[in-house]
């Protein structure tokens, strides 16, 4: 379907040269030079473990280091394997243990921090220092170069966004796995050889180190403030977020609600020929995807952009991720989302001849566990699942969706810092109540008195993972009332009294599952 949306002017990128390097020069430029390198890999978590794998079938020397010390547990060290020495103690032993070792390359988890002593020995020493994506990516290029890479970044959303991306890739025929950021080491992937394309998430801490990867398209969906710590502030964060836009060969797609994404792509090295292409939640004009009535429109790669859109999908193919599968309470973001995801899809040649792969791609994505999932729904009260809000941007985005005063509100953990007023300000009219977790929860109490003085608020007392838990769910049952929705949207880290959101969320479901049942009973 042709949809008319007026007139407006098509964005053009200054074009730069791709650089294919930066930074130290490499005396290990492609993975043929990892046999009888001496490679060092920190942190021996999903990442590292997936790396140690990878460089061990390419013949490399390797010294592991680790900040703890039953992390070398998951390793064997010894002769006859590639695995030669091993080090655990504090950063700084470790920090003084990498530049001592005498080592060609350098590859860090993303948990290693930019600004910690392992990072300023390494440049120090001047060290040859990668992500794990700087090697997948060398990997891919030295074994099946023909395989494109699609990036997402961004403070929220981009887990969403590469699960819809993948999923309109698969539509079009395509094996095209989710990986990176999302919990899927990427190097593992490009070492088995299978992908017919890579929707990859990336991290600012990915991306930190990551030099030479050039993506077919790549996306930057929002910023805001989080990991400040990890990287020593707002800008250097920011400056980290932008590098998924180096080298960007077809489209380098930006928010429009967002202006620093655009100034992103404005100040990008793109190879020749890469287009700015914009997601909007408004009315596209050319070069950009948007929202006209409930259809999601293409202005970008349509041959008749200057006078036309053409529809790719419509809102009634994302009811299924709304709370309680109700189309008018889907969250505006997860319509960005959908428009980013199929902004760098079609610049898939794959899907540039088959757009309906969009549609099909959305109704067929399933969210991944912990994102606004409906857990359990009894007397009339639906209890939602998002431990994955995280930061305050992700919570408000799920609960800009529900009626007024319809919400009780499960909040708080380790908040990294952040100040949470103009969070509860924002979602104010949402509430019925609050349930507050966390070990240190008074800046979170604070926010709450001062931005929502009228909502009954209930604090749970510190304790185990399932204690905590099933405190919140209680509280939030006795103050819900039928039509309700129950939000775990904690706006913080779990850290400081979970072992991951993942198992926060779980036992949530589990709780509120164990209330429903009785309730019923
Ligand atoms: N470690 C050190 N020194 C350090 C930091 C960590 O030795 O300075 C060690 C730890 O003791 C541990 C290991 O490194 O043994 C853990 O490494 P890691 O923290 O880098 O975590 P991985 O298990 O490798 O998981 C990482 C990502 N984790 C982080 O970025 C913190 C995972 O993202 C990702 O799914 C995985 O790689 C696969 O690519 C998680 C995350 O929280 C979900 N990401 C952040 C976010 O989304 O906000 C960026």
């Amino acid at each position: 379907r042709q949809v008319e949306c007026g007139s407006g002017a098509v964005r053009a990128l200054p074009a730069a040269a791709v650089s294919s390097s930066e930074g130290n020069v490499s005396s290990i430029d492609v993975v043929a030079d990892l046999a009888g390198a001496r490679v060092g890999v920190v942190g021996l978590g999903r990442t590292g473990l997936a790396v140690v794998d990878v460089l061990g079938a390419y013949g490399a020397r390797i010294a592991v280091f680790d900040t703890r010390e039953e992390a070398l547990d998951d390793v064997r060290v010894g002769p006859g394997g590639p695995v030669v020495s091993a080090v655990a103690g504090s950063d700084e032993a470790v920090a003084a243990a990498v530049g001592e070792a005498g080592l060609d390359l350098l590859i860090v988890s993303p948990g290693v921090p930019a600004t910690g002593p392992v990072l300023r020995r390494a440049e120090r020493e001047g060290l040859e220092t990668w992500s794990e994506i700087e090697l997948a990516w060398r990997l891919q290029r030295a074994t099946r170069p023909e395989v494109p890479w699609l990036t997402v970044t961004g403070t929220d959303g981009k887990t969403t966004t590469v699960g819809m991306l993948s999923a309109m890739l698969g539509a079009a025929g395509l094996r095209a796995p989710a990986v990176g950021n999302i919990g899927v080491p990427t190097v593992a992937v490009v070492a088995e050889g299978r992908a017919d394309a890579l929707a990859v998430e990336l991290s600012s801490f990915q991306l930190h180190t990551t030099r030479t990867l050039s993506p077919l398209a790549a996306a930057c969906l929002n910023v805001a403030a989080d990991h400040l710590d990890w990287h020593g502030g707002m800008e250097a964060y920011a400056a980290d977020k932008a590098r998924v836009y180096a080298r960007a060969r077809r489209a380098a797609v930006y928010n429009v609600a967002d202006a620093a994404t655009l100034a992103m792509v404005e100040g990008a090295d793109v190879a020749e020929g890469c287009r700015a292409i914009g997601f909007t939640l408004g009315a596209p004009t050319p070069g950009r995807l948007g929202l006209v009535a409930d259809a999601l429109v293409d202005r970008a790669w349509c041959a008749d952009r200057r006078r036309a859109g053409r529809e790719l999908a419509s809102l009634a193919d994302l009811a299924h991720l709304a709370p309680g599968g109700r189309a008018d309470r889907l969250p505006a973001h997860l319509v960005a989302d959908a428009l980013a995801a199929a902004a760098l899809a079609l610049a898939h040649g794959a899907l540039a001849d088959h757009p309906g792969a969009v549609a099909e791609g959305l109704r067929a994505f399933a969210p991944g566990a912990h994102r606004i999932a409906t857990v359990a729904r009894g007397g009339g009260v639906t209890w939602v699942d998002d431990s994955k809000a995280t930061n305050a941007h992700s919570a408000r985005a799920a609960l800009s969706g529900l009626p007024e005063g319809g919400c009780v509100w499960i909040v708080g953990g380790d908040t990294k810092g952040a100040d949470l007023r103009p969070l509860v300000a924002a979602v104010r009219t949402r509430l019925r109540a609050a349930v507050v977790v966390g070990a240190e929860p008074d800046r979170v109490l604070a926010a709450l008195e001062e931005e929502a003085p009228g909502v009954s608020v209930v604090r749970v007392p510190d304790g185990a993972p399932e204690e905590v838990m099933e405190g919140a769910v209680r509280a939030a049952g006795r103050l819900a009332r039928p039509g309700d929705t129950v939000m775990l949207a904690p706006a913080a880290a779990s850290w400081d009294q979970f072992r991951s959101y993942a198992q926060r969320g779980d036992l949530f479901a589990a709780a509120a599952a164990r209330l429903v049942e009785a309730a019923g009973a």
